[in-house]
Parts: C-alpha cells; structure tokens; sequence
C-alpha cells in the first residue's frame, strides 16, 4: 500500500468509527450488509459491460450478464412487476432516464415542492427537473398533509404530461392510487418516486406504486438497505423505451459491482426477517413519535406513519441547522430540514427529519429509541450545557456497543 492509498484507508477506518459511535437517524442511509458491501468491492469493478444481458459492447461478459439478469428477475419478483432497469447509478439518474423515456425537452411537470417534502429532480428551479421542463410543483396543507383535492384542480388546469409522486421528508402514506386518478383525469403520465420506502412498499408495509404508476424511481439505499444507487419499474411495454434511455441515453458502463450489490439487497429483501426488520422500523418511529410529542416537540403533520418525522422546532425557538450541529456534538445524526411554508432559510431551516430505518439495522427497539428520545430532548433543551452533553456522548458511546454495525 503507498502513502495515498494509507491516507484513504485511515479515513475509512475513521468513518468506520464515526458511523460505530453514532446514533444514525438520517431517515434516508442504512447499514447494507457485509455480502453486499463484499460484492460492490469485488473485481467486478474492472469490467466494462455497456449494453444489457446478452446485448453488450465488449467481450467477457459472460458472469456480469448473469449477474445483470438475477438482479432484474429478483427485483421483477420482489416487486411484483414484468420490467426493471438496474444500471441507474442513482436515484436522480434514474428520475433523469425515466423523464427522458416519457417526455420532450419543455414539456409540462407537476411534483411535490422540495420545502413541502419533494425531491430537487421532482422539478425544483435548480435542478435539471426544473431547467428542462417547465416545472410546476404542489404544496401540501396547513398541516402538511397531501392535498388529493388541491392537486386534482391544479392538475386540471396546468395539464402536465407527467405527474411525479413520492417525497423525500413525508411522514405520511402516499396514495398512488389517488394520483392514478388524478392523472388520468388530464391524460398524464404518472411517475412514482418511492425511494423512501421501497422497503416498505417491498414487504407489503406500504401500498404499492407499481399497479397505479407508469413509471417507478428507486434507490436501493435507503429502507431497503442494499448498496448506492437507483432502480427503474414498469411494466413490458415500457421496456424499450426506458432501456434506451438508460443507454445509451443517458448512462454509459454499468457499474456491474454495484448491481451485483443490487442484486443480493432484492434477494435479502424477499426474506421473511426483512419483513420483521421493516415491522420494527415502524414501530420504532411510533415509539419516537409519542415519545417527541411527550417531550413537547411538535411533529408536522402531527406524527408519522411511515419510517420518519419532521420535527417543527418552532416553539423550541431552535433553528434547524444548530440542532443538527448540537445532536452531531453528541453523537447523534440527523438532518436540518425544511418545515411547510418554513420561515427560515434552506440552509437554516425550523426542522429537523429524523428516520429509524439505519437505527433499526442496528438491533434498537422501542427501549432504545425511548433512551434515544431522552437524549434529543435534553440536548435541545439545555443547548449550552456542555457538561451534559459530554455526558450523553459517553452514554451514546456505552449504549451502542450493544448495537454493532453489519
Ligand atoms: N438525499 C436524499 C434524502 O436524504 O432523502 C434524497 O435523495
């Protein structure tokens, strides 16, 4: 090993301890397991494949192809539908490939605004979402929640070609169905990003996209804990026409390692302790919602029914952005965000999102995220007791030796 490559590694084992010594609730990372993590650092990063299955540009693609093809009949399979592209690199690679498969250059968009939960690739003003279409986005109410009855009326009057569903900060189940409806009343297109739950929606924990959209969006990271990168649904008579927008559209080389992890995080996901696993993500995300609530946190939309909260720090007179920084001080990882109609900057925010889905990986039940509670609610209410939180961090530390990493 030279000096470089000594460099990086000791920054990896660096980070192997940061995530060791960390309560992670970023609602969208996870712990993917040691045989994924073996497969994306495997000799299949020195392949070239670009094409599909049996289709290539190079030679010696025999193992990739085969490798290629278990990944699309196990995610076909875990999510009961008749197509799949795996090559996205990632979420917004795969938002990008299934908006150059359905529409034009300038043509009409309608999706969640990014401060009411939505994605930048769901049509935000910077994004190429926003740039290369012409944008419009919704909101969701007062409360927070979706508005099927608002959404149907702007979609009637803007008449997108596509309506894309799905949220990065939504504490709430998404109706897919209702958004069928909505699009079919001004003939569009519907697009479903569930990259958030796709491991909810895997175990039959969140109604599924897949009868009602087009076109579905992934990534494999988040819930259903696989490696990093991105997915594309539909159904045979879409095939085509997404396969070419992924290439040569718009990816070249497949990363065949990546897919090989791809492919053992659907297989792992159609086991019956993922069901379990995906049970007690949820169940530990209602434990820190009544717990919150007890505390005197406000929650948006009041709670959560899905893997995550929004934390409405308002009356905690707390931005965002210094909670974030004070819980990182202990040991505890969440992310600044938006609230609904936020009064502070994106860089600030009045929120914070917390997600269980990496916690759960760890082994934590409601007993721990009780504990894990506690300790948000002392840090944020005693923000210069730094006694207390080095206290907390030592407690951290102690209590997730309990809790090993995969
Ligand atoms: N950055 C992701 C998230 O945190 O939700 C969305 O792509």
């Amino acid at each position: 090993m030279n000096n470089q490559s000594k460099e990086i590694f000791d920054l990896i084992e660096k980070e192997k301890i940061r995530q060791e010594n960390t309560i992670e609730l970023i609602a969208s990372e996870n712990f993917c397991s040691k045989a994924i993590r073996d497969a994306c650092g495997s000799v299949l990063t020195n392949k070239y494949a670009e094409g599909y299955p049996q289709k290539r540009y190079y030679s010696g693609c025999e193992f990739v192809d085969d490798i290629e093809a278990i990944a699309i009949d196990s995610a076909k399979k875990l999510f009961k539908c008749d197509f799949a592209n795996v090559q996205p690199h990632s979420g917004s690679n795969a938002n990008i490939i299934s908006y150059f498969s359905f529409l034009n250059s300038g043509d009409k968009i309608l999706g969640l605004s990014l401060d009411c939960g939505g994605h930048l690739t769901h049509g935000f003003k910077l994004n190429f979402s926003g740039t290369n279409y012409e944008a419009f986005q919704y909101t969701t109410d007062q409360d927070g929640f979706l508005d099927y009855d608002q959404i149907l009326k702007q979609a009637q009057e803007i008449k997108p070609k596509m309506i894309v569903c799905g949220a990065s900060a939504y504490p709430r189940k998404i109706d897919f169905k209702k958004f069928r409806e909505i699009a079919d009343s001004c003939n569009a297109y519907l697009m479903a990003d569930m990259a958030h739950i796709a491991g909810l929606v895997a175990t039959d924990l969140h109604m599924s996209p897949i009868p009602f959209a087009d076109v579905i969006t992934s990534t494999t990271h988040k819930t259903l804990r696989g490696p990093r990168g991105g997915f594309i649904l539909s159904n045979k008579e879409n095939e085509e026409k997404i396969n070419k927008a992924a290439f040569p559209g718009f990816q070249g080389g497949p990363l065949e390692h990546i897919i090989a992890g791809k492919a053992i995080c659907f297989i792992e996901a159609m086991d019956l302790s993922f069901v379990e696993y995906q049970k007690q993500v949820l169940k530990n995300a209602k434990i820190l919602e009544q717990e919150l609530l007890n505390y005197g946190f406000d929650l948006v939309t009041g709670g959560t029914d899905n893997h995550l909260l929004l934390v409405d720090l308002r009356k905690k007179n707390i931005s965002g952005k210094k909670a974030q920084t004070l819980l990182e001080s202990v040991g505890v990882s969440v992310n600044k965000n938006s609230i609904p109609n936020d009064p502070k900057s994106a860089m600030v925010t009045s929120g914070i999102r917390i997600g269980t889905p990496a916690i759960t990986t760890r082994g934590c039940k409601e007993e721990e995220m009780k504990i894990i509670a506690k300790y948000i609610n002392a840090v944020l209410s005693n923000p210069e007791d730094l006694d207390l939180h080095n206290k907390i961090k030592q407690e951290i530390k102690e209590l997730l030796k309990n809790f090993p990493t995969p």
